[in-house]
């Protein structure tokens, strides 16, 4: 039976830390702070955001919650947002995801400056990933690779497969992976023969949002499983993207959900904000 990779103590783990790092940082006038900005009422969005909100609590950082009408017009949220980007109490923001159609998500994400972009969706952000010479990386990879390393195991040589090509998970986890110098091949919707494919994976990442498109009979002997996937069901039950009692028949390692990305992902967003709130206490530019 595999090992249950154990997101949440391990999140747990990092905000200790955090919190001690949070209290010296106010000793020398250091108050972190982070804005979320949730647009609308998606009732999984508002779930995310005030667990974010509970965990800066948690470790001493300050949050500013804005909830926008779901029909705000562009303008006025690029206006809230340089507020934003113009206010020295604020050190992180994060715009939540999804937004309404309506919204143009590249343009806002890119009206973040790239100094207080802790989710690590500006350009700029990207870009430096794609070099291998990051400044803010997006949470939930980030966990991912945590939780990766967690488990001991060495990823040089390895073969991953990233099932999911989104820009917060699939592309970002792909490229982190890359550069541990696992041999990566990115599957997506039109992907043929999935199945043969995850067979051969050492590391299988699923990032679909379908409840378990991932048969358990596809993994291989010992390979690690991440599921980020959540999904509710008609019953109210979490579930990821990977049937995890019989994956967990073959896998070493295997993350539940709920209990195993999420909450690193909000670990890391944590993480994120510190960080940001010391180079901006630096004066340090991108
Ligand atoms: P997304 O933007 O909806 O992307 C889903 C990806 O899955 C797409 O690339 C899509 O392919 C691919 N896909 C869809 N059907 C497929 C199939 N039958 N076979 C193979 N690939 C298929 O999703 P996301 O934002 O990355 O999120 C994915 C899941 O992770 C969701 O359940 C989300 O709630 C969860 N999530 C969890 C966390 C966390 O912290 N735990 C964080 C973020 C997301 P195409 O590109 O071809 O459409
Ligand atoms: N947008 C995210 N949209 C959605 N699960 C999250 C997430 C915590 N800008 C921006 O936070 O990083 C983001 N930045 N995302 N997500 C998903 C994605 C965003 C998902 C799950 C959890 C954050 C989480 O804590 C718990 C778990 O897996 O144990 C379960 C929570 C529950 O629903 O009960």
């Amino acid at each position: 039976m595999a090992n249950i990779i154990d997101g949440k103590t391990l999140a747990k783990k990092f905000k200790d830390r955090l919190k001690d790092e949070v209290t010296f940082l106010k000793g020398h006038g250091i108050k972190p702070g982070l804005a979320v900005v949730l647009v609308g009422d998606n009732p999984a969005s508002q779930v995310y955001v005030k667990a974010k909100g509970k965990a800066c609590e948690e470790i001493g950082v300050n949050s500013f919650q804005h909830t926008l009408h779901k029909e705000i017009a562009q303008e006025e949220l690029l206006w809230q947002i340089s507020e934003l980007n113009n206010d020295s109490n604020v050190h992180g923001i994060l715009v939540q995801l999804p937004l309404p159609d309506h919204l143009n998500e590249e343009v806002i994400l890119e009206a973040i400056s790239p100094e207080k972009d802790i989710d690590g969706f500006h350009p700029l952000n990207i870009g430096r990933l794609v070099i291998n010479q990051p400044l803010f990386q997006p949470c939930t990879p980030l966990g991912i690779m945590k939780l990766l390393e967690d488990t001991g195991i060495d990823i040089s040589g390895k073969e991953a497969v990233v099932v999911g090509r989104s820009n917060i998970v699939g592309k970002p986890i792909a490229l982190m992976l890359l550069h541990k110098n696992a041999t990566v091949t990115i599957c997506h919707s039109r992907t043929q023969n999935l199945e043969e494919k995850i067979g051969k994976a050492d590391i299988v990442i699923a990032a679909i949002g379908k409840p378990a498109i991932i048969k358990g009979n596809w993994i291989k002997q010992g390979a690690i499983v991440i599921d980020v996937g959540i999904n509710r069901l008609d019953n109210g039950k979490l579930v990821g993207d990977v049937e995890f009692e019989e994956a967990s028949k073959r896998a070493s390692f295997i993350t539940p959900v709920p209990g195993g990305v999420g909450p690193m992902t909000i670990a890391m967003l944590l993480h994120n904000t510190v960080e940001a709130a010391k180079r901006q206490s630096k004066g340090l530019k991108v």
